[in-house]
């Protein structure tokens, strides 16, 4: 009987840790506001539709920029930089919007920076981590 249930909470865990790289999500809730985004870290499987809720809760325009892989903005986001973006999306103050990208196919670290200028060196960045099957 006891042995029974262990085997049954095994599988329950098996379960919700689902297949290949844990912690790794298609939808997330992400608020910015001045001068962060909260989670300032994302997960997302390779080559997936990943769905985004994004508000601003901040005084001022944010941006959620996604750079394409191995993109750095230097010390703050500028005209030099557009070339390298990859996904982009703004939010008026108190907005709110429900938006959509393709998962990159290439597992990696991409940078997530907000181009309003001195939004990167107030610290606005995060990080996108698109991790393998
Ligand atoms: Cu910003």
């Amino acid at each position: 009987m006891i042995r029974t249930r262990i085997a049954g909470a095994l599988a329950i865990a098996a379960l919700l840790s689902g297949c290949g790289g844990g912690g790794a999500k298609t939808s997330y809730s992400v608020i910015m506001t001045d001068f962060s985004y909260t989670p300032n870290q994302i997960q997302v499987p390779a080559g997936e539709q990943i769905t985004l809720e994004i508000s601003n809760t901040g005084a001022v325009v944010h941006n959620f920029i996604i750079m394409k892989a191995g993109s750095d903005v230097g010390t703050d986001f500028d005209a030099a930089d557009e070339p390298n973006v990859y996904w982009k999306v703004e939010v008026l103050p108190g907005g709110n919007l429900q938006t959509a990208f393709a998962g990159a196919a290439q597992p990696g670290e991409y940078l997530i920076v907000c181009s309003t200028a001195g939004h990167y060196l107030a610290g606005m960045i995060g990080k996108l981590i698109v991790v393998g099957e």
